[in-house]
């Protein structure tokens, strides 16, 4: 829920190790992103409304009741629009090019030029050559593993045919896309349609406006996220449950710290292989350090912990205070997420921060550009830098909450198949059979960042506590994930408690948890998959907008949430925001975005900052889909004739 920080006294977050550290910082007057939102209010709000437009250099316009038109004429309709479908692009662009940077890995590790990097899940790579029709008869691993490097580099550039990644979607969805023209020709060739569109004296009706924004962020869930979540499974291998610990009593009082914080996966990979090395171990007795910590900041940590269990630290805003710890010997990032506010938290300690992607550098931090063939080596030689800053850290400020839970991880796809079939059959079954019989309701996505207009963590945890309790089986990714997973709904045991009594049946005796967390931002395209996953099994209709299912991101802030809301709407489901989109400022883009697209796509958007009465808003939607499939008829048991059970098979 919103919260007036200026006018009451609540704390900033339901997450002790969050207040703690933010009164310490006040203490010692330095500014956490807190005390930033607080000089920034009042909010503009042209820009919250979406009328402000500064496209082109005749303006600024602001639309008001005085002045309704821009200097060129255009309408609020259009200037919302654009302002909306400008964010899709960001946010499509920032998930596709993580996954461009991992297939060109992916590329120089065919050539045998990729290091210490390897193909880690073959059977990966080949199911996901074989789906792509990628010839592999006597072709070595390898050579399979250039060709789908190529393949997946094509989903980039132009093509005269829609990506065929999207026929990973269900055939009905697939043909309302084709039938409304919002499929993608290619990645870049969407992001600059849009970028084309938006520009001044292009594109003027916002419905077609809307309609193109659609269509680039299919490019982002159906193309550039589901190659990234590919490409990384193939390379660091597919997540399998895996136990670890979460918030910030994980960063270890007679360890070194390593916080990895960003997105990218590839540099991390190497660090906590190289954390392990007998070389790095002695070389971290010699400095005094009982071992070597690397712990997690937003996707990066979720990248770490759902391959090698590394703990995590903390969500996107506890960045700032893994500083304030004290503790933490070094930072390292790499794109998206990572605030430029931090150069200012380190200098006062003696952390340092190292910034490693060639395309984002940070003001005052020290830049390393890494390199994929030298990857184990630049690996190790930041973790001996980080040793040797051991002996800086100076203990009389350690201040490390002890605020720490334990989760369980890696709920990849492959291994909910696994999981539900057993040892002899990958399937589905049992999760749409208990759907279908009422016990699960339905299944809801809670993804998406925190942020600090909203009391951090309280939303994610409030809805994905509402929701199994009503007997909705919880998906998540990213930051979303990191709120829950600190109060414990990430352990099967204590998520358990929390569910509805038909839930926690199915789920002991499947051996599933209620909440199952699947992954980093681009891993939304897991969601996408399990969604059609479920459909393909059977029972619950033809088309991914007939399912009893829901996404929700209460605490969003990025415009990579813009992207995945859309695509999420796209593909027919409907998407429920904790705050709106920058639309209130035209009446017609909100309406269509949150009535009128259901007649369109079967999905919607709704904006509900009260979890509660978002999970009311859900399940209504949820029930109301199970009314339509005709499965919360009771359904009497009725002996088949011979006749009824041939015409049945
Ligand atoms: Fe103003 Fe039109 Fe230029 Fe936008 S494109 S800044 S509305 S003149
Ligand atoms: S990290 S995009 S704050 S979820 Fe993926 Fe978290 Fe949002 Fe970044």
């Amino acid at each position: 829920m919103a919260v007036d920080l200026e006018k009451s006294s609540q704390s900033v977050s339901s997450d002790p190790a969050i207040n703690k550290l933010v009164d310490a910082a006040r203490t010692d007057d330095i500014p956490t992103v807190w005390d930033r939102y607080l000089t920034q209010q009042p909010q503009c709000k042209f820009g919250t409304t979406g009328v402000c437009c500064r496209l082109c250099h005749m303006g600024p316009c602001r639309i008001t009741s005085k002045a309704p038109v821009g200097i060129c004429g255009a309408t609020a309709d259009t200037i919302v629009a654009r302002n909306l479908l400008r964010e899709i692009a960001a946010g499509t662009a920032a998930h596709s090019d993580h996954g461009r940077m991992l297939v060109k890995t992916l590329k120089l590790v065919s050539e045998g030029k990729g290091g210490e990097y390897k193909l880690a899940d073959i059977r990966r790579l080949h199911e996901a050559a074989a789906f792509f029709e990628i010839e592999m008869e006597g072709k070595s691993d390898l050579e399979i593993a250039g060709e789908l490097a190529d393949f997946f580099m094509e989903q980039f550039a132009y093509s005269n045919e829609p990506n065929p990644t999207l026929k990973l979607a269900p055939e009905k969805t697939q043909a309302m896309w084709k039938k409304l023209e919002i499929e993608p020709h290619g990645v870049d060739s969407a992001i600059v349609e849009l970028m084309h569109r938006t520009h001044m004296g292009v594109d003027h009706d916002y419905k077609h406006l809307i309609m193109g924004g659609l269509k680039c962020s299919l490019a982002d869930g159906w193309v550039g996220s589901m190659v990234a979540t590919t490409v990384s499974d193939i390379l660091f291998g597919t997540p399998k449950p895996i136990r670890s610990k979460v918030n910030l009593g994980v960063l270890a009082e007679d360890k070194v710290n390593i916080i990895v914080h960003g997105h990218e996966p590839t540099l991390s990979e190497m660090l906590a292989i190289a954390s392990q090395d007998p070389e790095m171990l002695a070389y971290a007795k010699k400095k005094g350090s009982n071992g070597i910590n690397i712990a997690g900041i937003c996707c990066t940590a979720n990248e770490v912990l759902m391959r090698h269990g590394l703990p995590i630290a903390g969500n996107f805003l506890q960045q700032e205070l893994a500083i304030l710890t004290g503790a933490v010997e070094m930072m390292i990032v790499d794109v998206q997420c990572v605030m430029p506010s931090l150069p200012e938290v380190t200098k006062c300690f003696h952390t340092r921060l190292v910034s490693t992607s060639e395309i984002a550098q940070t003001f005052n931090a020290e830049q390393i550009t890494f390199d994929v063939e030298k990857g184990y080596e630049h690996a190790k030689h930041l973790i001996r830098e980080a040793l040797d800053n051991f002996a800086n850290r100076d203990k009389a400020r350690v201040r490390i909450p002890s605020e720490s839970m334990d989760l369980v991880a890696g709920f990849s796809n492959e291994t909910i198949f696994h999981m539900l079939g057993g040892r002899f059959r990958s399937t589905f079954r049992p999760l749409n059979d208990a759907i279908i019989d009422g016990r699960i309701r339905g299944v809801v996505g809670i993804v998406g960042c925190s942020n600090p207009k909203v009391r951090t963590d309280d939303a994610h945890v409030t809805l994905a506590t509402e929701l199994i309790k009503r007997n909705v089986i919880v998906l998540q990714t990213g930051c979303a994930a990191i709120a829950c997973a600190k109060v414990g709904l990430l352990t099967p045991e204590a998520a358990l408690e929390k569910a509805g009594d038909s839930l926690r049946e199915v789920c002991e005796a499947v051996g599933i948890p209620p909440v199952l967390h699947m992954g980093s931002c681009v891993d939304n395209s897991r969601i996408l998959m399990a969604a059609t996953n479920v459909l393909n099994e059977g029972g619950l209709g033809q088309d991914l907008s007939d399912l009893p299912v829901a996404g929700a991101a209460p605490e969003w802030m990025s415009e990579k949430a813009v992207a995945i809301g859309h695509y999420f709407v796209a593909s027919g489901m409907l998407v429920v925001l904790g705050h709106p989109l920058y639309v209130s400022g035209s009446e017609n883009v909100e309406k269509l975005l949150t009535e009128e697209m259901e007649e369109i796509t079967g999905g919607k958007f709704a904006w509900e900052p009260d979890p509660v009465k978002a999970a009311d808003m859900i399940c209504e939607h949820i029930e109301k889909k199970r009314d339509a499939l005709g499965i919360n008829q009771k359904r009497e048991r009725k002996l088949l004739d011979m006749k009824e059970r041939r015409e049945l098979e």
